[in-house]
């Protein structure tokens, strides 16, 4: 009888179980069993996913890189102060940005309808100062496989952490100068270097310095050039998962690379305060798509592709990391480990 009794008492809490799992206005029917042979339910993963998500928080981490001087910190504080954390949070800023020295993190817990995103930016210094600005790439290549290595340590250690901490770089916005003509060699090797490591994002910095005209004939070049030279850029067309998809990324794709301008200054437009440069001829308000493509950019990080940048991030470029560590043996990955079998077995065990 008693374990009869357990039996039952099993069963339910196995109900009860599952019964969580599936939405409020359905559980009744559930435990009655009703919907048998109708509705199954699968959908209600979805809500499972949202509470999962909600729960465990979106780590997203972007790198912006180029020559000195062409708006990378100013376009982190833009960002910042735009739309993405207006509401949700008040960084402290510095009052003047000055040179960036050193390459460093600037992280802000981002939280909306309840969803909480640790955006991390990573600044770096701007290269093209040095007269030798040979292998200027090697720091920033440096860090993004560090970031690679530190995550394949801790996906091998046998004690692994149940969620490992992220901060692989999943987007790399990289900063070409509104020069008006092609594409220059040294952003050519240094992309051509990035594209197999990272998802690279291009954009023109400083684009209020061109006219209409001459944005949209640099951007095409840019784009003839980046394929002539073989560069890949994000969002990549081998990785389009179907004809719908297809469509979006290939709007992408045309409209690239982002001509952008930044700021960290606010200003009146019509009683609003809006996000912008003022001129002698007037304010170009950076968050405005008819005066600069910086909402686009937001929008395809942050809106449209956050989850893409961080599966292409996993599924292609550290699982080549991962490839090529796991077959080389230097530095050895796993030396901390017993060998195995750790003592030999005799027969009375
Ligand atoms: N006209 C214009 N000037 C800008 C823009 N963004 C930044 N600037 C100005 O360009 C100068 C350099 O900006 P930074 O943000 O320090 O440039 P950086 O790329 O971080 O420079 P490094 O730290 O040396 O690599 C500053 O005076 C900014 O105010 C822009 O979109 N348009
Ligand atoms: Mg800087």
């Amino acid at each position: 009888m008693k374990e009869i009794g357990l039996e039952m008492d099993l069963e339910a809490q196995e109900k009860v179980e599952l019964c969580r799992s599936v939405p409020a206005d359905l559980q009744m029917s559930y435990i009655q069993g009703t919907d048998l042979f109708g509705y199954v339910g699968i959908e209600a993963v979805l809500d499972q996913m949202r509470r999962k998500t909600i729960k465990a928080g979106l780590e997203f981490n972007i790198m912006v890189v180029g020559q000195s001087g062409l708006g990378k910190s100013t376009l982190v504080n833009t960002l910042f102060k735009s739309k993405v954390s207006r509401k949700s949070c008040t960084p402290n800023y510095e009052e003047k940005i000055s040179k960036t020295v050193k390459l460093h993190s600037v992280s802000h817990v981002i939280e909306e309808k309840g969803v909480k995103m640790k955006l991390t930016v990573i600044d770096t210094p701007g290269f093209g100062d040095q007269i030798n600005n040979d292998n200027c790439w090697d720091p920033i290549v440096k860090h993004i496989n560090e970031q690679y290595e530190k995550y394949l340590r801790e996906e091998i250690n046998i004690n692994r952490k149940r969620r490992i901490p992220d901060s692989r770089v999943h987007c790399c916005i990289y900063f070409l100068p509104a020069t008006g003509h092609r594409l220059r060699p040294i952003d050519v090797e240094f992309m051509k270097r990035l594209g197999k490591i990272v998802s690279i994002v291009p954009v023109i910095a400083k684009a209020d310095t061109l006219t209409i005209e001459e944005r949209h004939e640099f951007k095409e070049r840019i784009r003839e050039d980046l394929t002539v030279n073989g560069i890949d850029v994000y969002p990549q067309r081998e990785y389009d998962e179907d004809p719908e998809e297809r469509v979006l990324n290939d709007r992408i794709r045309e409209s690239l690379p982002f001509a952008v301008v930044g700021t960290d200054k606010e200003h009146q437009v019509n009683g609003n305060k809006v996000l912008g440069r003022k001129t002698k001829w007037g304010i170009i308000e950076v968050e405005n798509v008819a005066h600069c493509e910086f909402a686009n950019l937001r929008d395809l990080l942050i809106r449209s592709h956050l989850q893409d940048l961080k599966d292409v991030t996993h599924d292609v470029h550290y699982e080549t990391y991962r490839v090529r560590r796991l077959n080389e043996s230097n530095p050895p990955l796993i030396s901390h480990l017993p060998a195995y079998p750790a003592r030999p077995i005799t027969m009375t065990e």
